[in-house]
């Protein structure tokens, strides 16, 4: 594989309105991320995404952009804007900005101007068509419920195209001066020196042009509209002439956020001659889904979790490098999705980042997610801002569940997990904000923050940052970043083990993915360990050899990475 000056890092993703407010209005901003860099760098991350921080009537969280060339005032000016890609350089960090260009809100100039005169050249930015005598063109349901089609106010047959919110309207890609405009864009921030690009829901930008409708999934008539993924063909053209024009002439950075790929075209996507530097790896997140919504989602078990890793791998590991995540903005808490309830504590959750961070590719942190942030208690439905969350609700007490049961099937899965703020201290709001946050912080701040896990020698936050020098070590790095993963021990039951062999050293990973001891054996003759989950008094491992094995009695969810010596 052609190495690439990112391969080696550790990534972490800001959520710009729950990382740190500067000015006490309660939400995070520019000058909250500037004043962390110090933090940031500690840990040891040096790419940073920030979510959206342009122009944005914050429907969908700033993922509805009015403006592109604009920072939102809530975030700051453009001028904070310059300052923290200077101080972030200072740094070494290296800035990764999200790209939404599937939809733009409805508020940008581009859909106000098409509303005037759908007919005129603004109109064909968008997906603007003539329904069925005054119902939607098809049945196609969008992400966040209901029809895609919304109907252009004023006529009575016109609809939009939306895939998200009606309030996001799908952007037209199949007009040349629509994609010309959105390369531009993309070298004016480039020319400004961010690094990349995240790219949101990329996948989506090729539709299946037939606009037919699909049998319907579920009682509402509807059917999901990433059905027409599987129709649509020649996105490829439209990204491989994004990377010519826009990526390309500045060496850019790009991540791909793409569900719904054909696992047989992912060599059209990253590596050598893909669309993409990388894509995320969302094999783990898939599991447990189900047509019918949120509420109807199953616990995902270790097995599972593990067999998703090791196919993603098994597919990727000789074409190019995926991101690991254990959360997101849109997911809920890794700890508190991955691990049953009850069994969440500090050993478990180093475990599942050695797992994240060990794992073939690149790592990728939520912010919090170092501290082992974990979901958050919703009393109520009126607690709730994201509006997928909200959908979700509603199909679920469509589907007959009352109000209390309806709210704690959907809030385990809801993205505000994700978006509570950041736990830095023990402070008032979690030492976020001196303000009133724009939404609440979770509870438990005061057992899990920043500050506490600062200079606490055990702690998660201590493990990460282990985790991410051994990456970067010299010794190790080359095991790590480019080393062989072959799984181990797979006739184990709520067991991880892998394998990573590199040129010089061989690296196993054991995981003992229950709460339950149990003793190991493998065939080696030597070995060392170089990491463990567990400290003095929750149980460090000892190695005990015979003959060509290697016996190693582990604690419940201990994590151990083990070098082996010939
Ligand atoms: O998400 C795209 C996406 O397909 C899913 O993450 C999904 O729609 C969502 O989580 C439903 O709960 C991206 C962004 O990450 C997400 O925050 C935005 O809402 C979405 O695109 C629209 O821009
Ligand atoms: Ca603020």
């Amino acid at each position: 594989m052609k190495k690439k000056w990112w391969h080696g890092k550790t990534a972490y993703q800001i959520y710009p309105k729950s990382f740190k407010d500067g000015n006490g209005d309660g939400i995070g901003d520019l000058r909250g991320i500037i004043e962390k860099l110090d933090y940031l760098k500690e840990l040891g991350v040096e790419i940073v995404w920030i979510s959206p921080i342009y122009q944005s009537p914050f429907v969908d969280q700033g993922y509805d952009i009015s403006d592109y060339y604009a920072i939102d005032p809530v975030f700051g000016t453009m001028d904070d804007m310059d300052k923290l890609l200077l101080e972030a350089k200072k740094r070494n960090i290296n800035i990764v900005m999200d790209l939404v260009v599937n939809h733009c809100s409805d508020q940008h100039e581009w859909f106000q101007k098409a509303l005037k005169d759908p007919y005129g050249k603004y109109g064909k930015y968008f997906y603007i068509m003539e329904g069925k005598n005054g119902n939607p063109p098809c049945n196609w349901r969008s992400y966040f419920g209901g029809s895609v089609w919304e109907k252009l106010p004023g006529y009575n047959n016109l609809f939009y195209l939306h895939m998200f919110a009606k309030e996001q309207p799908d952007l037209n890609w199949e007009n040349p001066e629509v994609r010309q405009e959105i390369y531009k864009m993309i070298r004016w921030w480039l020319e400004k020196g961010i690094a990349g690009f995240r790219l949101d829901a990329i996948i989506n930008i090729k539709k299946d042009l037939r606009f037919q409708d699909f049998p319907a999934d579920r009682a509402d008539g509807l059917c999901a509209g990433t059905k027409m993924l599987q129709y649509a063909e020649g996105v490829h053209e439209f990204l491989q002439e994004m990377k010519r024009e826009a990526f390309e002439p500045y060496q850019a950075f790009t991540i791909g956020e793409l569900f719904d790929f054909r696992p047989e075209e992912l060599e059209r996507y990253i590596g050598g001659h893909g669309c993409f530097e990388a894509i995320f790896d969302f094999s783990p997140h898939m599991l447990g889904g189900s047509k019918k919504g949120w509420y109807d989602r199953k616990p995902v078990t270790p097995n599972e979790f593990r067999d998703a890793i090791y196919a993603s791998k098994e597919l990727s590991q000789d074409i190019g490098m995926m991101a690991n995540i254990i959360e997101n903005h849109d997911e809920p808490r890794g700890v508190s999705h991955y691990l049953p309830e009850g069994e969440i504590n500090e050993t478990s959750k180093k475990m599942l980042a050695g797992i994240s961070m060990m794992t073939y590719g690149l790592p990728f942190l939520y912010q919090g997610q170092e501290i082992g942030m974990t979901n958050k208690e919703f009393r109520s439905i009126d607690e709730v801002d994201d509006i997928s969350t909200l959908d979700e609700y509603h199909v679920a007490l469509a589907n007959g569940f009352k109000e209390d049961e309806a709210l704690k099937l959907v809030t385990g899965m809801s993205r505000d997990n994700a978006r509570t703020p950041m736990q830095w201290s023990d402070a008032p709001h979690a030492g976020f904000t001196e303000g009133t946050p724009w939404l609440a912080e979770n509870e438990n701040y005061h057992d899990i923050n920043v500050k506490e896990q600062q200079n606490r020698k055990d702690s998660v936050l201590s493990f990460y940052k282990e985790l991410i020098a051994l990456r970067k070590n010299p010794e190790y790095s080359e095991a790590i970043v480019y080393g062989q993963q072959m799984p181990a021990l797979t006739e184990l039951k709520n067991f991880m083990g892998f394998y990573r062999r590199g040129n010089i050293h061989t690296l196993l990973v054991l995981a003992n993915y229950q709460s339950k001891k149990r003793t190991v054996t493998i065939n080696e003759s030597a070995a060392q360990i170089l990491l463990d989950s567990c400290s003095e008094e929750s149980g460090m491992a000892k190695l005990i050899k015979a003959e060509n094995r290697i016996q190693i009695p582990m604690e419940g969810y201990q994590f151990l990475l083990l070098e082996i010596k010939e």
